[in-house]
């Protein structure tokens, strides 16, 4: 039926380096700001992770059980260049990446590979502030590169930085630091910059060596809703949304810094550091796609309060408001699939056809083994009510051409450790001890299943 699936798509999974691979210290890789932040008990500790390093054979084997097509996983850039831009890539950690490429394509697993999520290498951060410096733009160009040249013939599909809002709103997460709030806020401001920069030179280098490639931002889209009727809250929201999610979509297909950045820039007082040429490289490299991070949909209300939680004046002065009427986990996060169908409608307008990739998408709960077995019905529940609502957007005209639930496996949460998960897949560990590590497919791993091999048709 020709509003089905299409017969190609391709139904993946997805993780990143630093929350499944463990191995931090270990067969020449370097120590990243992701293995800093590493603190036993609550917080991460990426020593171990999910030890996907030590686990390949097996976690591939479950993949191919499961019957993915494709698989999206990041590659760690210290585990290629030790401290970021050495002479000579890292042999063992280059053959990791290999062996696992290799592992997927011989499944038919479709790799979708992200340069870097969340693990800026230290030595980088040391040698000159990391992002913050126009220097990381030449060393993130050459990584991409190296990488190309290793994997480009085996890789269709390419993310250059996972959630680079984020990353720019709390630099903290680059290891950029500073004890005075708006220089802070500055050195943010700068390694956005230098992120687009560096993405746009990347694009172009990818579109020159792959023709075939697609590559683009794996972006953080979240969805607001203003609290009320009030305009103010509906602009707020909407200004949210902007700032947050439509900037990084907006200069990697449009090849320009949008006018509400520049009107926002200008009256928080921040000031880019912009070079002759900087307008033909964002111009000259756009991605032919975008990945989205889209979870859940959020209500905002405007609030005379500072939020301390996030920096940037994008988020101040609000105050996230819990719908009742939803189903919601313990970590504030509500099941609103129709969310979903509304973002992708919205996306497609800005952008008619482009191709898009959900490179996230789960549930999150606290969950132990009963028997062997995990029955996480919260979570049959939210893939089924995406899968559902991802089907009504196909048929609305969006062109997804991928569905990446995250996680494949259970794997560290950004603050919450093993507390919080989000796999197909138990893992069996928590916080406190790791356990044997043994794998279990949760209850959610048979209903994808079902759903891959039907193509969503039952
Ligand atoms: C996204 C990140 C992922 C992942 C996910 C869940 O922002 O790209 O790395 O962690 O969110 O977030 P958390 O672990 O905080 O629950």
């Amino acid at each position: 039926l020709a509003d089905d699936f299409p017969q190609d798509f391709l139904w993946g999974a997805s993780t990143s380096a630093f929350q499944v691979e463990g191995a931090a210290k270990i067969d020449g890789k370097g120590i990243t700001v992701a293995d800093q932040r590493s603190k036993k008990g609550k917080y991460l500790d990426t020593s171990i992770s999910v030890d996907h390093y030590h686990h390949l054979e097996e976690d591939v084997a479950l993949m191919a059980e499961l019957g993915l097509k494709s698989y999206r996983f990041s590659i760690s850039w210290a585990r290629i260049f030790p401290h970021g831009n050495d002479e000579k890539p890292n042999q063992k950690g280059v053959d990791f990446y290999d062996k696992l490429i290799k592992l997927l394509v011989k499944n038919k697993i479709e790799p979708i590979v992200t340069l870097f999520h969340f693990d800026c290498p230290v030595a980088l951060v040391e040698q000159y502030g990391g992002w913050a410096s126009r220097r990381a733009i030449t060393d993130y160009y050459r990584y991409a590169k190296t990488l190309f040249e290793l994997y480009g013939d085996r890789v269709n599909y390419w993310l250059t930085i996972n959630e680079q809002s984020l990353l720019a709103n709390v630099p903290a997460m680059n290891g950029i630091k500073d004890d005075n709030m708006l220089k802070l806020r500055q050195k943010g401001e700068n390694s956005n910059y230098n992120m687009f920069l560096a993405q746009a030179k990347v694009y172009a280098l990818c579109h020159e060596l792959f023709p075939e490639a697609k590559i683009g931002p794996a972006v953080s889209y979240m969805t607001n809703f203003p609290y009320d009727h009030t305009s103010a809250n509906a602009l707020k929201s909407k200004s949210m949304e902007d700032l947050i999610s439509f900037i990084d979509m907006d200069v990697a297909l449009r090849g320009e810094l949008p006018s509400y950045y520049l009107r926002y820039l200008k009256d928080n007082k921040l000031v880019l550091d912009i070079h002759d040429g900087d307008e033909e490289i964002l111009q000259n490299g756009r991605a032919n796609f975008l990945g989205l991070n889209w979870y859940s949909t959020s209500v905002f209300k405007l609030s005379h309060q500072e939020n301390p939680k996030m920096l940037a004046g994008v988020i101040s002065n609000v105050e996230k408001v819990r719908d009742k009427r939803l189903m919601n986990s313990e970590w504030d996060f509500s099941y609103d699939p129709v969310g979903l169908r509304f973002a992708l409608q919205k996306v497609n307008d800005r952008y008619p056809n482009i191709p898009i990739i959900i490179t996230e998408c789960g549930w999150p709960e606290r969950e132990e083994l009963d028997n062997g077995a995990v029955h996480d019905q919260k979570r049959i529940k939210y893939l089924n009510g995406h899968i559902f609502e991802l089907r009504e957007a196909i048929r609305d005209g969006v062109n997804v051409i991928s569905f990446n639930p995250w996680s494949f496996l259970d794997l560290l949460s950004v603050n919450d450790g093993m507390d919080k998960r989000y796999g197909l897949v138990f893992v069996n560990r928590d916080n406190e001890s790791e356990k044997d590590l043994a794998r279990y497919p949760k209850d959610s791993f048979y209903f994808y299943q079902k759903v891959i091999k039907t193509n969503a048709k039952n």
